[in-house]
């Protein structure tokens, strides 16, 4: 096999850390991968993946025109040597920056096939190769997926099709990419219903399609401990796009999806900046219902555009965003296996490979900006010292009586009688706390 080492991105070397006064577009400013914040270095909070999907696949298409991208290593033959040599093009790009994780889709890393069969012996050919990489360069597997989504037989969905054959073969996608996810170490294993849900309820038996996507995890689990992967299943919620109504529409419609089908205990999520915006939500607030269920395990990191209405997956690069998002995984213990996944794409007419780095570049200072600020705030404690104290009636006597079940409607209509009417209610301060947050951006 050609030396394939470097010869991708020959104008480009290593992506080092020069600090906050550093002009060189191709250097991080905040991203110090060895810092210490909170005890812990920022590699190991931040854990950062690139995607193959939008960094190897994308080509700056979109619904109004072709492709802009220029990929050296896409010579569109959808052989078994263009994907090997996307494999070296990906590794060299994410050893250059630095970035310790990686996620893929199944059919990004080969190509669909004449058959499920040549499209599964491509796949093996290329997981072969990725192991080999992975060992060369140490990058690791964060999370796999199936892309049941793309091709034409799942133009009705894909474990809530109305076509039981169809569930057969998005259930063999799923099979073979959990293997491919265990064999290469990954992290978890996600799944986004792409295509799981309904344009119009005139065609759709909602309750038979929600049984059966129920039936289909529960597969999945059972395949999981077959082969003793170890890794947590994470579920990706959105709510809308491709299809209309997405049954895995947000965090709170996911966890009772999965308390419904007995799943809970196999599943946690994986929440997606771009899609907390599409179901009308702020990332943090997705996060803190993932956190408050014990279901918080990796993030997509990304973001909209307040105005188009659809999943644009830009680059992060909102300092706000990234520091409330901190904030809030650091509140829930930071992660254990997951991390933040850059399911994120430049845009059609950032075309050249730099941008690639550009943007990688930004996304991660601005993440590391984002855990600084929020450590910060979290040192100040003025924040979270007053939440502590809005809440101080439940600490002792009425309150605490009810948080420990020891009082009844009958209780509290005595107690509310004896007080007349309620005194001593305080303000909610929030323009106060959105200053005092301020201080530390
Ligand atoms: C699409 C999703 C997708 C998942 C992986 O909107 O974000 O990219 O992350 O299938
Ligand atoms: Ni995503
Ligand atoms: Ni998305």
């Amino acid at each position: 096999m050609a030396k394939r080492s470097a010869q991708f991105f020959p104008k480009i070397g290593t992506v080092r850390f020069e600090g906050p006064d550093s002009k060189n577009p191709l250097a991080f400013k905040h991203y110090n991968p060895d810092e210490l914040v909170e005890g812990k270095t920022m590699r190991e909070h931040l854990r950062f993946a690139a995607v193959y999907w939008h960094t190897m696949r994308g080509t700056g298409g979109d619904l109004f025109g072709w492709g802009t991208a220029q990929r050296p290593w896409a010579t569109g033959e959808c052989s078994t040597r263009e994907a090997i040599d996307r494999a070296h093009a990906f590794f060299e790009f994410a050893s250059k920056l630095g970035i310790p994780y990686y996620a893929w889709h199944d059919r990004d890393l080969g190509s669909h096939g004449r058959s499920l069969k040549e499209a599964n012996a491509q796949f093996d050919a290329v997981g072969r190769e990725l192991g080999k990489l992975q060992r060369d360069t140490g990058i690791r597997l964060l999370w796999g997926t199936a892309q049941n989504f793309v091709h034409p037989r799942y133009m009705h969905g894909a474990a809530t099709s109305c076509n039981a054959d169809v569930f057969c073969f998005a259930a063999a996608q799923v099979k073979k990419a959990l293997e491919w996810t265990h064999e290469l170490g990954g992290e978890g294993y996600v799944f986004w219903g792409g295509r799981e849900g309904y344009s119009s309820l005139l065609n759709t038996d909602l309750k038979r399609e929600m049984d059966h996507l129920g039936r289909f995890l529960h597969m999945a689990v059972a395949y999981k401990k077959k082969i003793g992967f170890k890794g947590p299943f994470w579920i990706e919620p959105k709510p809308k796009e491709p299809t209309r109504h997405q049954y895995d529409s947000d965090a709170a419609a996911c966890l009772n999806f999965l308390r419904e089908y007995g799943l809970l205990e196999h599943f946690q999520l994986n929440i997606e900046v771009n899609h907390a915006w599409l179901a009308g939500h702020t990332m943090e607030h997705e996060l803190e219902v993932a956190g408050a269920a014990g279901a918080l395990g990796s993030i997509d990191a990304n973001m909209g555009d307040y105005f188009l209405g659809w999943d644009t997956d830009q680059f992060p690069t909102d300092l706000y965003l990234t520091a409330k998002t901190m904030l809030t995984v650091l509140k829930y213990g930071g992660f254990t296996r997951g991390g933040v996944n850059f399911d994120a794409k430049v845009r059609r007419e950032s075309f050249t490979v730099e941008d690639l780095f550009y943007a990688h570049i930004a996304g991660m200072d601005t993440f590391a900006r984002g855990l600084k600020i929020a450590a910060r705030v979290r040192a100040d404690g003025r924040l979270d010292a007053f939440v502590k104290d809005r809440y101080r009636s439940w600490d002792s006597g009425v309150g605490a009586k009810i948080e420990a079940g020891k009082f009844t409607f009958a209780d509290c209509e005595r107690h509310a009688l004896s007080l007349g009417d309620v005194r001593g209610l305080e303000s909610g301060r929030q323009e106060l706390l959105e200053a005092i947050f301020n201080e530390f951006i």
